[in-house]
């Protein structure tokens, strides 16, 4: 296969991929900066060991010294844990700059994807996507992952999206752009932290083989898009929806009174929420990316039997 010029695979991807094995993409902004350091290490590392253990390749996506990799070793995942926000957070716009200045960058949901894709990887799990921010209407903040979605045929399974979004909004953007939004057990989109948020997904599928046939069929059919898995977070892990929608609320009106926006707001909203709710939400956080690598590696596996 004709590589891309500017991205390196890890020599356990390019072997499992070349032998039709399955991988699992990682993003490394979820990293850099979604979680804080040293937990965002373990987590990284551990998700990475799920994977194995259920039979698949994982490959952590970043951009380092301009390269794009597909597959992070050990000590560049350290790397990225430990600069943490020192790392540029890479969306679509910044891939360029970073390739050209030979610059290192985190993958969001959006590069994670264009990376994988290029690799030859269909498959990806991660914690919660980007969305249609609350108040949109007036600051047209709606997260490019969206539109990556819309334009890039990778399967990204997640835990639906954080009510730091508005939600039903994200779901009506999904829909004008085409994307199969999946409810995996489930016939309601799940609100990352919680199992339910009260807006229904398009289907619901029970298993990993009905996953990879429609995400096969898609592929057969031409369309260019993705597709959207939504994984409820185990019962056990849920946090009670009171006090999370009250943690959320008040980083929202935090973010507003310091004028944060763009970029920044993203991250600014998932430290606060984690701030405000002592070590819960993170114990929850890194459960929900557990359950997200379990399903993708299973469902990795049907994608390359068939
Ligand atoms: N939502 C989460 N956790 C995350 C992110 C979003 O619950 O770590 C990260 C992902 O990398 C996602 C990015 O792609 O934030 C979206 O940023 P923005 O809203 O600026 O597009
Ligand atoms: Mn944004």
């Amino acid at each position: 296969m004709e590589l891309h010029p500017y991205l390196d695979l890890s020599p356990a991807v390019a072997a499992a991929l070349a032998a039709g094995k399955p991988v699992v993409a990682l993003e490394s902004t979820i990293i850099s900066h979604g979680m804080p350091y040293p937990q965002n290490v373990e987590t990284a590392l551990a998700v990475e060991a799920i994977i194995r253990e259920n039979g698949a390749t994982p490959a952590t996506i970043a951009v380092i010294g301009g390269r794009l990799k597909a597959g992070c070793t050990e000590a560049e995942i350290e790397y990225l844990g430990k600069r943490g926000t020192a790392i540029t957070k890479a969306s679509r716009r910044d891939l360029a700059m970073l390739v050209a200045r030979g610059m290192d960058g985190a993958t969001t949901v959006t590069t994670t994807m264009m990376i994988a894709h290029m690799a030859g990887i269909e498959i990806f799990a991660t914690g919660g996507i980007g969305g249609v921010h609350r108040g949109a209407e007036t600051t047209m903040d709606i997260s490019a992952d969206l539109e990556e979605l819309a334009q890039t045929p990778v399967m990204v399974v997640c835990a639906g999206a954080k009510s730091i979004l508005d939600l039903g909004l994200t779901l009506e953007y999904l829909e004008t752009k085409g994307v199969p939004v999946l409810g995996y057990g489930t016939d309601e989109l799940p609100a990352f932290y919680t199992r339910r948020s009260g807006f229904k997904v398009d289907y619901r599928v029970d298993s990993p083989a009905e996953l990879a046939a429609v995400f096969r069929a898609s592929r057969t059919l031409g369309l260019r898009g993705g597709m959207l898995v939504t994984n409820p977070i185990p019962e056990q892990y849920s946090m009670d929806p009171a006090v999370i929608n009250a943690a959320i609320d008040e980083a929202l009106a935090q973010c507003r009174a310091r004028g944060i926006h763009g970029k920044e707001t993203t991250p600014f909203l998932l430290a606060k929420v984690k701030e405000l709710t002592g070590g819960d939400s993170l114990a929850s956080n890194i459960q929900l990316v557990f359950n997200n690598a379990r399903l993708a590696s299973r469902t990795a596996a049907c994608l390359t039997e068939g």
